[in-house]
Formats: structure tokens, sequence, C-alpha cells
């Protein structure tokens, strides 16, 4: 019962052209294995086309650029993601709030340009260790998804992406009854906002996923889903990840 999971994997700026092929290749041959989830791969910009349009696996995009074309030396719009195959981008991940200094309200701009392309926005948040520990990581939380979500982004099928700073590579991963509160909260905050459209909404769990904890944190409460960054570079871990789904 329930929505379908999502089970993402963000290959970040990892691979040669050779090795995405045969990542892409293990991954979609392991599919089968993966049951009902379904299956997300984001790679680098230059290696989209080599996986997207095969079939079994779905492909996004890592970032797009808030305008639909111009003078942005460097950016992708996300009409050219569409373009070349990919559904789904990944929008301020925190490692592009960090090095590109992306504000909620340039995640949220950019989101916008992805429905207006016909994408479906996976927006991440989530709070840094300070703020987990000063107790602050439910609105820090929520105050990211008010600025960051459009209005257009329930009707839309839009992802929401709960990553906590401090869980991402390092190993570390919040309790489960920690994952739980802010995923309730992150579903009362899309109840609220976008009214039965939220409820049906994914919010997936990003942060250190790995085949040893992924039934337990898939299991909790409005966990749609994972978004996997080291674990996806393994075909055989983000497949078993997947079926744990
Ligand atoms: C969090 C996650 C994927 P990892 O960034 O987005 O990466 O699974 O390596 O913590």
């Amino acid at each position: 019962p329930g929505v379908r999971p999502l089970i993402a994997g963000n290959w970040k700026m990892h691979g040669s052209l050779a090795e995405t092929a045969s990542l892409a290749g293990a991954v979609r041959e392991g599919a089968a294995k993966a049951g009902a989830a379904e299956l997300l791969v984001c790679p680098p910009f230059p290696y989209i086309h080599l996986v997207a349009g095969q079939g079994g696996l779905a492909v996004g995009g890592q970032d797009c650029h808030a305008a639909a074309k111009g003078a942005h030396t460097g950016d992708v719009a996300a009409a050219m993601l569409k373009d070349i195959g990919a559904s789904y981008v990944i929008l301020g991940h925190s490692e592009r709030r960090a090095d590109h200094a992306e504000s909620d309200r340039a995640v949220r701009a950019k989101a916008e340009a992805a429905l207006a392309a016909g994408l479906t926005p996976i927006v991440c948040v989530g709070e840094s260790e300070a703020q987990r520990l000063a107790g602050e990581a439910e609105p820090v939380v929520t105050g990211q998804l008010d600025g960051s979500l459009p209005d257009g982004f329930a009707q839309a099928g839009g992802v929401v992406a709960y990553e906590p700073v401090w869980a991402i590579g390092t190993g570390r991963t919040p309790t489960e009854p920690d994952i739980a509160a802010i995923h309730a909260a992150i579903r009362a905050n899309l109840a609220k906002r976008f009214g039965a459209a939220g409820q049906g909404l994914r919010i997936l769990y990003g942060g250190s996923v790995k085949p040893g904890n992924a039934k337990a944190i898939l299991a909790l409460p409005h966990v749609d889903g994972a978004l996997v960054g080291g674990a996806s570079l393994v075909a055989a871990d983000f497949v078993a990840i997947a079926a744990a789904a």
C-alpha cells in the first residue's frame, strides 16, 4: 500500500565514460531484483546521455539553472536535461548549497524551471550538525521547505529528500526515531501547504544509506525511498538497497 518507493542514486562527480557505462549496465541488470521500487540514477552531466533512454532505469540531473536559456556559461537548462532523456533533477543538495552558495530562494527558482520543463524536482533539505545539536533540526528543515518549494510542486509530484548534512558520506546516520520525527514534520509541512496533494508526495531519506541500514530506514513511516551517494557507485549495493524498499 502507499506510494511506490523511489531509490535514487546520486553519482555526484564520479566515474569515467567507461566506468559509467559499466555501472549503468550492472544496475540495469540488477534491476529485476530491485522489486517494486522505482530506480533512478543521476550521473554527471556529460554522461547522462549514456544512461538515458535505454529503459529500466529513470535518469536525472544533479542540478539545473533557473533560467530557460541564456548567457550562463557552464550552466545547464532543465529543458536540456529533459531533451536528453532525464525525467528528474536533484536540486538544492547540501553540497551545492555549500559549494555554490545556493539559497532556498535560488533552489525554488530552479525547481520552478524544472517544473516548467516537465522534470520532477527532488528538493534536498537538511540540518547541519550544529543545528542538530542546538535542537533546531525540525525548524531548519521546515524553513528550508517553505523557502525552497515552488507552489506547483505538489501538483507535479515533486520529491523531497531529507539529508542531514552531518550524515552525508560520513557513515553516521540519525537514530531511527530521529529520522521518523523529521519525516513526520516534513509530511505535516507538505500537508499544511499543499493539502491532500502533499500527503502522497515521496519523502526520501539520504545520508550514508547502505545495504546494512536500508531495511530499517526504509521501513520507517513517511520514508518513501532513499537518496544514495557512495553506495550507489557499487551496483550490487544499490540494488540491495532497492530490494530492501
Ligand atoms: C547524501 C548522499 C547522496 P551518501 O549526499 O545524496 O550521499 O550516501 O554518500 O551519504
